[in-house]
């Protein structure tokens, strides 16, 4: 029997500011460390992307055609605050409320993030968030967008805060490229925890209309075996990845048991972190007050135990088997020979999901309701005339559709999923080629194709049902 997904079920997707927009260096846009650090790698430019800062009419219009309900989207903080404080650049805000218009007009709800990935280069290059002083102005800058967009109803503070502060401190393929540094990745991860915190008392104590939570990249973590040792890996890489955010999202301190674990992976590396009680002030009245949890997930992890020293290759090319993940005091991510896996690596379990979401729900029973927020698969697509026939994307997808149909059969409150990525866009450290959108885009002619996998969507969205 075929599935179904909830009712009122929200379908939607998925682009970030920096990976569609294009258009990095006009109309008074303030500089992010991306600029730099892409022209220094010499691999690939943000420039033009998909170019939404002047398609996005067309991409909205293909929204509303292919039945897509939602775009999430993310504002540039340095197209606002090109410092990312003080003088406010009115072109970026014109242009935003300009794309919020454009969504009204086509009847389709932007869902937007304000912050992925894209600190203003002078806040980043003074710090980021490790400077404490930086978290004032990324409430500052929330609290200006609450009151200027009030055309927005659903606001996400963060894209994905583990990813963050692992791709900077801990594998360092993101910029500043800083190599496992726990005591930097776990501080950047309480910092942006707490300035998360600090948003949403903001925005409910100004009684602002709408919605507003966190998207956290949620993977299941199990062991790679039932022994001891394992099992413990497995828990370690849970308690830094997992619990530690979820438990400043949901219970706004961090529990004996998942302190004990990070604790433990900071010894291991000869580091120590001291986290400001009074912070949990402002985090424990946040935790009951999110409106709903994104959720980021792609796969599933197998950790091993490993006692040596930390080795990395981040698979950026999508060059099959070339992934290592080994880092002291943590353990091994393990190679699932038995299980699918993308060409860069990324072991296909939906299962994961499912169990992911019967977590929450036992663990942090306040969690209110979820959206998936990206999930989706990263392809070398074949464009033959137009035509693209993306049949792995259509299974991919459909899998973690069944997988959120059992999840809430059994009970968990999902209203909605956001397809990574609504057209193709640019991805930070794999460029051009690992292609995810429902629309193929020629980045050379900037034309868009719906590929096989839209047609699908579109069926799917109109019935809720999963074919
Ligand atoms: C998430 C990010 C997205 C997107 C996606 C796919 O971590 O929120 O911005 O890039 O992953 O990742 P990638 O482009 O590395 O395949």
């Amino acid at each position: 029997m075929l599935k179904k997904l909830p009712k009122d079920f929200i379908m939607g997707g998925a682009t970030a500011a920096y990976q569609c927009e294009g258009s990095t260096d006009v109309d008074g846009k303030g500089q992010v460390a991306w600029d730099q650090f892409l022209v220094e790698k010499g691999r690939y430019s943000a420039n033009p992307a998909s170019d939404f800062y002047n398609q996005y009419a067309v991409d909205i219009a293909l929204c509303k055609k292919f039945k897509i309900d939602s775009i999430r989207m993310s504002i540039s903080w340095s197209r606002i605050f090109p410092n990312g404080y003080g003088e406010i650049n009115h072109k970026g805000v014109e242009y935003y409320h300009k794309v919020f218009a454009e969504c009204k007009k086509q009847g389709v709800i932007p869902f937007v993030t304000l912050h992925h990935f894209d600190t203003p280069k002078s806040l980043f290059d003074d710090g980021d968030f490790l400077n404490r002083k930086n978290i004032d102005y990324f409430v500052d800058y929330a609290k200006f967008c609450f009151e200027e967009f009030t055309e927005v109803y659903y606001w996400s503070t963060f894209n994905e805060i583990y990813p963050v502060a692992s791709n900077q401190y801990l594998l360092g393929s993101f910029p500043p490229e800083v190599q496992f540094d726990i005591a930097k990745t776990v501080t950047c991860l309480h910092n942006m925890m707490y300035a998360h915190a600090r948003a949403v008392n903001v925005f409910k104590e100004g009684n602002y209309a709408g919605e507003i939570g966190v998207v956290h990249s949620l993977e299941t973590k199990y062991p790679a075996s039932e022994s001891l040792k394992d099992r413990h890996a497995a828990a370690l890489d849970d308690a830094l990845s997992i619990k530690f955010l979820l438990d400043a999202t949901y219970f706004g301190y961090y529990s004996p048991e998942t302190m004990e674990l990070v604790n433990e992976i900071l010894a291991a590396n000869s580091q120590t972190v001291e986290i400001d009680e009074e912070d949990f002030i402002e985090m424990k009245k946040a935790s009951n007050r999110n409106d709903f949890l994104g959720i980021n997930n792609y796969g599933s992890h197998w950790v091993k135990a490993y006692d040596g020293e930390s080795k990395l290759h981040y698979n950026t090319t999508g060059e099959k088997g070339t992934q290592v993940y080994q880092i002291k005091g943590i353990g091994e991510r393990i190679v699932r020979e038995d299980l699918p896996k993308t060409d860069w690596d990324w072991i296909i379990y939906p299962k994961g999901l499912y169990d992911l979401l019967i977590r929450i729900k036992n663990e942090y029973p306040n969690y209110n309701k979820i959206f998936i927020t990206e999930n989706g698969l990263g392809y070398k697509d074949e464009f033959e005339e137009g035509i693209i026939m993306d049949d792995a994307r259509i299974d991919y997808v459909r899998q973690h559709f069944n997988s959120i149909a059992d999840a809430c059969e059994e009970g968990v409150n999902v209203a909605g999923y956001f397809i990574w990525s609504l057209m193709d866009v640019f991805s930070w450290v794999n460029g051009y080629t690992k292609r995810y959108g429902l629309f193929y885009i020629d980045f050379e002619t900037q034309k868009r194709y719906p590929k096989e996998s839209a047609y699908w969507y579109k069926f799917v969205s109109e019935t809720k049902t999963i074919i």
